[in-house]
């Protein structure tokens, strides 16, 4: 099948707007479920609907926020009025897309390390997705840190290796793939071991990539910050985490990508903006070179969790738990400047 790469690239775009950058929404229902047990709600496809309702309807979101992330059960819901979350965004202006992985699975032989798995029928779900409204994917590829043989040299083929079949599937479809490999910040080790295993995982990862003739224009890269494990004794500035990120990406990301958008993976919410917009304060002319990529944000827990704690399941929160999604937004979009200020948390 021919690639609309023209097509590919417009949406590439539109997620990578300027100022904006993505809201992921995509847990799966275990995780959401999680989630929802630890803030004390209800765990139920109603309550589901109802906090992915106070998200896609946030007034005034579509200022910060180019794309969202939608998980299969998610896709089919509609608000309380019975607008499909679809058509809300699309009248946000607001570029929805999916997550299509199946979940990252033990991998056989190699204890402490996954693959994520979901390629089998992908085809034919990425194409009844894109009818419903979708224009982009997501799969995670997820790398963890633990000792000197893991993540082991297979461990990591295999999963880059899938990710560059679905980003071609993706591009097939006309989707837009978001490439997201997740070098997990558990375990304690220190910010060099991050950058080393990101920066072999990055490199495996675009090789297979070419391997499989997906088009650099039209995909998204979704990696983690290089920082160091949340168990190590030593836990670097907002300054090197920034450098350190950026390096890595340099080393390792060709210029053609159509943009980075990171993912938390855990960092409180006011620490992935501080590092997302000390990169931009630091990588900019005159000082350094500027950068060849659009280089934002693709967050889940950093923007929604002081929301969902808000919300707390009752419908009288539901207004102060919008106004908290969009306050995070909006400092990721000042991050995005290099003007996060942590005084924006007392406004
Ligand atoms: C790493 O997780 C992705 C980004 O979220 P954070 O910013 O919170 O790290 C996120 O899109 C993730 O892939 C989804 O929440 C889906 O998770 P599960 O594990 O439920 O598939």
């Amino acid at each position: 099948m021919t690639i609309n790469t023209p097509q590919l690239i417009e949406t590439a775009k539109a997620m990578m707007a300027a100022g904006k950058g993505m809201l992921a929404i995509d847990e799966s229902t275990s995780t959401c479920n999680r989630r929802f047990a630890a803030a004390g709600i209800a765990q139920t496809v109603e309550m589901r609907r109802a906090y992915r309702e106070l998200l896609v309807t946030a007034p005034g979101i579509g200022e910060f926020i180019s794309g969202m992330i939608l998980y299969d059960e998610t896709i089919h819901q509609a608000a309380n009025d019975g607008r499909p979350f679809v058509k809300i965004l699309q009248g946000s202006g607001i570029v929805p897309g999916i997550k299509v992985d199946l979940g990252a699975k033990d991998l056989a032989a190699h204890p402490g390390e996954t693959v994520t798995e979901g390629l089998d029928g992908l085809r034919e779900r990425l194409a009844a997705y894109a009818g419903l409204g979708a224009r982009f994917a997501k799969w995670r590829g997820v790398i963890h840190i633990a000792g000197a043989g893991v993540p082991s040299q297979g461990g990591i083929d295999v999963n880059a290796h899938a990710l560059a079949r679905y980003a071609a599937l993706c591009q097939e479809a006309g989707l837009v793939p978001v490439v997201e490999p997740e070098v997990l910040m558990d375990g304690d080790h220190s910010l060099a071991r991050c950058a080393e295993v990101t920066q072999a995982v990055l490199q495996q990862v675009f090789a297979q990539l070419a391997s499989q003739r997906v088009q650099l224009e039209g995909m998204v890269l979704k990696p983690n910050m290089v920082v160091a494990g949340l168990g190590c004794p030593v836990q670097p500035a907002v300054e090197e985490v920034a450098d350190a990120t950026v390096h890595c990406l340099l080393r390792s990301v060709p210029a053609a990508v159509a943009g980075i958008a990171f993912l938390s993976g855990g960092q409180p919410s006011e620490a992935a903006s501080a590092r997302l917009s000390a990169m931009h304060a630091r990588f900019r002319p005159p000082a350094r070179r500027e950068l060849p990529w659009p280089l934002t944000f693709s967050f889940a827990r950093a923007i929604q969790q002081p929301a969902l704690e808000l919300w707390a399941g009752r419908d009288e929160n539901r207004a102060a738990a919008q106004r908290a999604l969009v306050h995070r937004a909006r400092c990721n979009g000042a991050a995005l400047r290099g003007a996060y200020d942590p005084a924006m948390e007392a406004a």
